[in-house]
This record gives C-alpha cells, sequence and structure tokens, in this order.
C-alpha cells in the first residue's frame, strides 16, 4: 500500500531494525521471551520508530473530551480469558503460524466500526484535519530521510487518498495498483473524490482515515486503537476454534459485507451493498460485536511483522501482547506497516477472505483507502 511518502520509503530500508530505548514498557512483553530478528524487548505501540515526527506528535497533544471519555454509550463489554491466537485451516497464511496461546485482560470495545457521523462530531470539536487532507511539506519529508536527502524539484505535495475502481477484464493476474487510483482530494469526506460527499452515508463507517487519524479520534473519545490480540480475541467472540465471528460456515451474503464474483473485475452484489454498509447491516458475533467480519479493515495499535508469531513458539501462555518493537513485511521491506484486521468489501475467498478471526493484513501508518477505518477499546471494569 502507498501514501504520497512511499518513493521515499523506499530508500528507508534502515526503519526495520532500529531500537527505541525511549519506549515505554507496558505490560507484559511477548518479545522478551523469545527474541527473534531484531526485537527489542520494548514493545509498545507508541513507538516513534517508523513514524512521522509531525504526525505523531498531533496524536500525543489530543485530549480525551471530558464528556466523551465518561460515556460508554455504544460499547461492549469483552470479557477476559485465554484463547489459541493465529490461523488453523487451510485458509490460514503464513504469517498466521504458528497457532499460540494468549491471554487478555477484559476491555471494552465499539460494537460498530466509527461511522462518518461519530467522525463529523469529533473533526467539529477539534478542527482535526486527517492525513488524506493534509498538504504535506518538504520539511516533514526530509526530517525523515538522510542528512543531506535531495527531493525532487517537481514532487507533487497535494492531498490525496486510494479510490478503489474494478479494472476490465485482462489476460494476466492483477495486482493492487490496477484497482487502487489516486485520486486527489479523496478523503472521509469525499469517499470517492471531489465530487462525492457523505449525503445519506452518516451511518456507513469512516473510511480513508489513516493509523494517526484513528489514534486521535480514539484518544479524543479517552480511548485507545486495540492490540492485534485484544481484536482477534474479540473478534472471536468467545467460539472456540471458529474461523469467522459467527462460527465456521462459510462466509456468506447472511453474515457480512463482502465482495460476491470474481474479484477485482466482477462484483455481483448480491447483498444489496456495491461498497460500504451502514453499520449493524449483519448480524453481530456472539458478544454484540458488528462487522468484525468485512465492511471496512480497521486498524490495530501494534505493528506489523510477518513472523511475529514465530516469537510465541513457547508454550507459555502470553499476556496482552503488544506486538513487535518494529515493522517488517516482506513484501515491501522498506515500508514500516501497522497492523489491520477483519478484511472489508473487497474481500472475498478467493483473494483475501481477510474476515477469518484470524487474518492479518497491514498498510503504511500513513495510508488512507477507501476500505480502511477504525473502531476503539477502553480499559476498565464490567458495569456491576
Ligand atoms: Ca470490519
Amino acid at each position: 500500500m502507498k501514501h504520497r511518502l512511499l518513493a521515499i520509503l523506499l530508500l528507508m530500508s534502515c526503519w526495520a531494525c532500529q531500537e527505541n530505548k525511549e519506549a515505554p514498557a507496558e505490560r507484559l512483553d511477548i518479545t522478551k521471551m523469545d527474541p527473534v530478528h531484531c526485537y527489542t524487548g520494548e514493545a509498545s505501540p507508541y513507538t516513534a520508530v517508523g513514524l512521522i515526527p509531525a504526525y505523531l506528535q498531533e496524536v500525543e497533544a489530543m485530549k480525551a473530551d471530558p464528556v466523551q471519555a465518561q460515556s460508554m454509550s455504544g460499547m461492549v463489554w469483552v470479557e477476559g480469558g485465554n484463547y489459541l491466537m493465529g490461523g488453523d485451516n487451510e485458509q490460514a497464511r503464513e504469517d498466521e503460524y504458528p497457532e499460540h496461546p494468549a491471554t487478555i485482560d477484559g476491555f471494552w470495545m465499539d460494537e460498530t466500526e466509527v461511522t462518518n457521523a461519530q467522525f463529523r462530531e469529533f473533526v467539529d470539536a477539534t478542527k482535526y484535519i486527517t492525513t488524506a487532507e493534509k498538504e504535506i511539506t518538504r520539511e516533514d519529508i526530509l526530517a525523515q530521510l538522510p542528512e543531506g536527502t535531495v527531493l525532487p524539484e517537481d514532487l507533487d505535495l497535494s492531498p490525496f487518498s486510494l479510490v478503489f475502481h474494478s479494472p476490465p477484464p485482462a489476460d494476466r493476474a492483477y495486482s493492487p495498483q490496477d484497482w487502487w487510483s489516486v485520486v486527489k482530494g479523496a478523503s472521509w469526506q469525499h469517499p470517492q473524490g471531489p465530487e462525492t460527499d457523505l449525503t445519506g452515508r452518516e451511518d456507513q463507517p469512516v473510511v480513508h482515515i489513516s493509523w494517526y487519524d484513528a489514534m486521535a479520534y480514539c484518544k479524543w473519545k479517552g480511548k485507545r486503537l486495540p492490540t492485534e490480540a485484544e481484536w482477534e480475541y474479540a473478534s472471536r467472540g468467545g467460539k472456540e476454534g471458529g474461523i469467522y465471528p459467527w462460527g465456521s460456515e462459510p462466509v456468506s451474503t447472511q453474515m457480512a459485507n463482502y465482495w460476491q464474483g470474481d474479484f477485482p473485475t466482477n462484483h455481483v452484489v448480491e447483498d444489496g451493498f456495491e461498497r460500504l454498509a451502514p453499520v449493524k447491516s449483519f448480524p453481530p458475533n456472539p458478544i454484540g460485536l458488528y462487522d468484525m467480519a468485512g465492511n471496512v479493515w480497521e486498524w490495530c495499535a501494534d505493528w506489523y511483522r510477518h513472523d511475529y508469531y514465530q516469537a510465541a513458539k513457547t508454550t507459555r501462555t502470553v499476556q496482552n501482547p503488544l506486538g513487535p518493537t518494529d515493522s517488517f513485511d516482506p513484501m515491501e521491506p522498506s515500508v514500516p506497516k501497522k497492523v489491520v484486521r477483519g478484511g472489508s468489501f473487497l474481500c472475498n475467498d478467493s483473494y483475501c477472505s481477510g474476515y477469518r478471526v484470524a487474518a492479518r493484513m497491514k498498510s503504511s501508518p500513513d495510508t488512507g483507502l477507501e476500505h480502511t477505518g477504525c473502531r476503539c477499546v477502553r480499559d476498565g471494569k464490567e458495569k456491576s
């Protein structure tokens, strides 16, 4: 995946194994048990390595709204417990192995993806400008590059985001650049470009938000992004060994907003939703969480590493894992990425099957996409 910085990020292979001595050590860290590669044992979703300093500062400066922070409206209690994290069926990919035990403390989770109406409330209150709407400066870019780097004079700095389009049938294999278009002026307020708006889409999930935007929103709500382990645990909803949030029955138009037909060329739209569906259009999982499969991918706090689960090969149960301290995706080794979970309206069994509870995906934290949103979680106790 990409952002306006991608070409520059590709120069930055040094990011993959840097260490961040400043990162706070919160809760138990999987990487302390069986360090592999360049894990440092100081995992934190807030480590600055691989993040754009100015964007991170903006997230850190965001204050929780006192009223929002008191509200439990629309949140579901996720009872803590143990589970087996990772893939265990023929659709699972390499990065989902090995399956390993994890222990999760109880937490509260938004019952739906964050909607456009909810994100509008946040923007109205804070005047927040999302990554996809920001002009990026040459100074921001240079701050991330080795000293002495010279940028092209004609580097296009105008805001854009990535919008899906169905490519025409072709006699070859497709790759993501065949269906993602760079659209100037596309953003959460203009999902398919400047001519489109949110009229009638208030209850659809907000999209085109970056990881920074998701972090900022959750902070304003007095919440945070879920860890990848929390997200998978909640998605399983207490169903041991299920492949999907609803169990092991194959995906159907009754259960999730996904792609019917041949991806990416022919969407037959049997479920009535060509793109996004309003949240709660499909049944919740056993603990009351909606759209944990399909509709939009959801940002997690963790960095993505393809080999992270290898660190959990021991038989010891891992408590509240926070993910690795750095990112590595062999498909794009130079681009640091955060985890996204749950699949989107573009997933089907022939392509990504991202709606499986164990399925992992990743995206660079500054990327906005038409199929990516978030939901937040909050620490606390169950209401008595
Ligand atoms: Ca979802």
